[in-house]
């Protein structure tokens, strides 16, 4: 078949079948266009879009801006390395840091580099700031964390099938439970080896876990006590997701739609991807403030994509987006209105116990064990009513629209859900 002939479905996934590595289990849905908070696909069937590549698409899909901003930069300077400089990165690193409100940017592609790279920082800090001896510097992780899929990232996951036959695994590591302050507290006192706390904010694949008020304010608290650095992992709630820029934040009560974090819950090292690109291009980053950053010398660390002119250009234009269309005071209310919709339905329902999350990252929990294909049933009939959604821990639903999504649009698509949900009451 020529390259340019429309396929069916089912040849689309044939050809994934056949050709492709079985490293996924997709919905069986082909898309091939998107814009705003809708999908369609190659049968020309439109649906809403309730997953925004895990939190990648926060701007909505194909925004205008970034995509302009993408095909001037494609068209006049792609990439360079950072072998030489690039008229664009600067702008851009001076751009996210004030964002962010830190001193510096360190630029790379996926959220796992990002993760790998606050590692190496957090390494490096321990042994030339804090003074560690050389090879003996631990770092906190929480159970059932998702950071990414490389080798060292996977040596900390609790996840037997990311994990397992993929050893020898990296040590360094200490794993205590999530939401657990006492925890925290019992690994830092007694150890002087420990240089730092890896934590996401919210889990998102552990099941959109929301840790209770007031921990990660505390846990910040403790790294200070202990000279720890407090790493957030932000890949996937930061950028407006939870209804606030960053969801470190999400504690606080000031009311500045765009504030970036009170002061004690605000991490040493932030690490970002996904929707710093609006999900246009993989752009990934850590930010720290110089005493930390400092450490990071040349030749210590690189890409020869990271920080790359159409990156940077792509990453500036989706941040403006996030600003310009106040989309972390949008993703607070109709997150709520969201959370409130669902819970009068739930209260008389047998098949959802129960609605949580932050701003536009929420999960259902459907009654049903684990095992059950419950949820995946009720993803199959979501789509066949025209939204998209993915089930995770397979009896939890994750809803994560793009945050662009208007009030109508969000009461439609409850409307959907809550319908799709009878189906199976
Ligand atoms: C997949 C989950 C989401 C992340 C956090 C780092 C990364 C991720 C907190 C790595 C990535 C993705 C990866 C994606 C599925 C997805 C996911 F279900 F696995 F947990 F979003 F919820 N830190 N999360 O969530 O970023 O290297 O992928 O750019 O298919 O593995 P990446």
């Amino acid at each position: 078949m020529a390259v340019l002939d429309q396929l069916t479905s089912q040849e689309a996934m044939d050809l994934e079948n056949k050709y492709g590595a079985h490293n996924y289990h997709p919905l069986p849905v082909v898309l091939n266009k998107g814009e705003g908070v809708y999908v369609w696909d190659v049968e020309g069937k439109k649906y809403y879009d309730f997953l925004s590549a895990y939190s990648a698409v926060n701007q909505g899909h194909c925004h205008p801006k970034i995509v302009n901003a993408m095909i001037d930069q494609a068209e006049t300077l792609t990439l360079t390395s950072r072998a030489f400089y690039n008229d664009k990165l600067g702008r851009y690193e001076k751009m996210a840091a004030e964002f962010f409100n830190y001193d510096k940017l360190l630029p790379m592609n996926t959220g796992a580099e990002a993760v790998e790279t606050a590692l190496k920082i957090c390494r490096k800090w321990a042994y030339e700031v804090k003074g560690i001896k050389e090879n003996e510097a631990q770092i906190i992780v929480c159970k059932n964390n998702f950071h990414g899929r490389t080798t060292t990232i996977i040596s900390f996951s609790n996840d037997p099938v990311a994990r397992k036959n993929f050893g020898p695994y990296t040590s360094g590591f200490i794993k205590i439970e999530y939401d657990n302050i006492n925890a925290l507290e019992d690994a830092l006192k007694n150890n002087s080896n420990i240089a730092g706390f890896l934590v996401e904010p919210i889990q998102g694949e552990a099941g959109v876990y929301v840790p209770s008020e007031g921990y990660l304010a505390k846990a910040k608290a403790l790294c200070e006590k202990y000279g720890v650095l407090f790493i957030a992992d932000e890949v996937q709630t930061g950028i407006a997701r939870t209804g606030r820029l960053l969801a470190t934040c999400g504690n606080c009560s000031c009311d500045d739609k765009n504030c970036s974090g009170t002061p004690e819950v605000k991490a040493d090292v932030l690490i970002l991807g996904k929707a710093l690109s609006g999900g246009a291009y993989p752009v990934s980053a850590v930010l720290a403030n110089d005493a930390i950053m400092s450490v990071i010398k040349p030749g210590n660390h690189g890409s020869t994509f990271g920080g790359n002119p159409i990156a940077a250009a792509v990453g500036i234009a989706a941040l403006e987006v996030v600003r310009d269309e106040e989309l972390a005071d949008n993703a607070y209310k109709l997150g709520a209105l969201f959370r409130s919709e669902l819970n009068t339905y739930i209260a008389t329902s047998n098949i959802v116990n129960a609605v949580r999350g932050k701003g536009l990252l929420n999960a259902i929990l459907i009654n049903d064990t684990e095992e059950s294909d419950t949820a995946w049933n009720i993803c199959l009939a979501l789509r066949d009513n025209g939204l998209l959604a993915k089930p995770t821990h397979g009896n939890i639903i994750r809803f994560a629209p793009p945050l662009v999504m208007n009030k109508e649009q969000l009461l439609d698509c409850t409307r959907i859900i809550i319908k799709t949900l009878k189906q199976f009451e």
